[in-house]
C-alpha cells in the first residue's frame, strides 16, 4: 500500500436486468459493477468494462437498495467510509469470479454507448482500486491495447467467450483533443511509439507519460456539457456532477 492515499472515483455502470443465474440472488436489487478511475472528465468515451478472468469479486451490499460487485479488498475498504450497509463490515450476498462477469450489459454513467459489456483484460491487478475498470480507448493506452487485441484476434475472443457483437464495430469515440496528440490521443501515442502489445509495461509507461499532464493542463473537452473547456476546468466540474446526481462515489486508499 502506498503511504499516500489515493482517491479515486467510483463509476457506478448498472448491470441490466434480466441476471445469469449467478447473479440471480441479486434480483430486486440495483446492482453496480463499480469501477475505479482517476479520469472522470473520460466516462463520455467508455466502451467497455474491464474485469479479471480469474479475478475474485464480491456483490457487496452498499445499503438496503444497493449492490457493488467488486473485490473483497475494496469492500472492506468501503465499509469504513460508509459504503457498507452495516458500518465496518462488509455484507457479500455472492461470490463471483471474473469469468462470471464477462459479457454482462451494462449502462453506465454519461457513457455515449448506451449499452456497454464487461471484457477480459489480464492485466487488472487485484491489489489496486476496486479490480473493475472502465475502458476509454480515445484516452487511455492500456485500453487502447486491450481492446484492439480482442477486435483483431477471433481466438482471444473465443478463449474468454466474447462475443463479436460485444466488441464490433470498434469505435473509438473522441472526447479531448490534445495539442499534438488529437482526439484519439491513445491511438497516436501507441502507433508512435510502436507499441504491439498491451503487455509492454515499459512502452505503456511511457505513453502515459507523453499524454497525461499534457492531456490535464493542455487538453480540451470536444464532447458534453463542458465541451471547449480545458480538461483542467472540467475534470472537477464532471466529477462534482457525478457524485451530486448519486452516479458516481468516491473511494480513497
Ligand atoms: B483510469 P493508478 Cl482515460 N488494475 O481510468 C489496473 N488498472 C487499474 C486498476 C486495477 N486494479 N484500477 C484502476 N485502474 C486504471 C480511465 C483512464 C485511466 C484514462 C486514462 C488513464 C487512466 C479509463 N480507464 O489511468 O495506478 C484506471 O484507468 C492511468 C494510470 O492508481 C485508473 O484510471 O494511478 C488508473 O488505472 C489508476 O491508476
Amino acid at each position: 500500500e502506498n503511504a499516500q492515499p489515493q482517491e479515486y472515483v467510483l463509476i457506478k455502470m448498472e448491470v441490466i436486468p434480466p441476471f445469469p443465474p449467478k447473479l440471480k440472488v441479486l434480483e430486486g436489487k440495483n446492482v453496480y459493477l463499480a469501477a475505479a478511475t482517476l479520469r472522470p472528465e473520460t466516462m463520455y468515451g467508455q466502451t467497455n468494462c474491464w474485469v479479471l478472468p480469474n479475478g475474485i469479486y464480491g456483490a457487496f451490499e452498499v445499503n438496503d437498495a444497493d449492490v457493488f460487485i467488486l473485490t473483497a479488498r475494496s469492500a472492506l475498504n468501503l465499509a469504513y467510509q460508509n459504503l457498507s450497509r452495516v458500518p465496518e463490515k462488509p455484507t457479500c450476498l455472492a461470490e463471483l469470479s471474473g469469468n462470471d462477469l464477462i459479457g454482462l450489459p451494462l449502462k453506465s454513467p454519461i457513457s455515449f454507448n448506451e449499452i456497454i459489456y464487461a471484457l477480459p483484460m489480464l492485466t487488472i491487478l487485484t491489489d489496486k482500486g476496486t479490480g473493475i475498470v472502465t475502458s476509454v480507448p480515445s484516452d487511455s493506452p492500456d485500453d487502447f491495447m486491450a481492446l484492439q487485441a480482442l477486435v483483431t484476434k477471433p481466438a482471444l475472443r473465443a478463449k474468454f467467450g466474447v462475443k463479436d457483437e460485444w466488441v464490433l464495430p470498434f469505435d473509438i469515440i473522441p472526447i479531448i483533443n490534445i495539442p499534438g496528440f488529437g482526439d484519439k490521443s491513445a491511438e497516436k501515442v501507441c502507433v508512435d511509439l510502436k507499441i504491439t502489445s498491451q503487455y509492454d509495461k515499459e512502452k505503456l509507461a511511457e505513453a502515459k507519460r507523453m499524454t497525461y499532464l499534457k492531456g490535464f493542463t493542455e487538453g480540451v473537452m470536444v464532447v458534453g456539457e463542458y465541451n471547449g473547456r480545458k480538461v483542467e476546468e472540467a475534470k472537477p466540474l464532471i466529477k462534482n456532477k457525478l457524485l451530486e446526481e448519486g452516479l458516481a462515489v468516491l473511494y480513497s486508499e
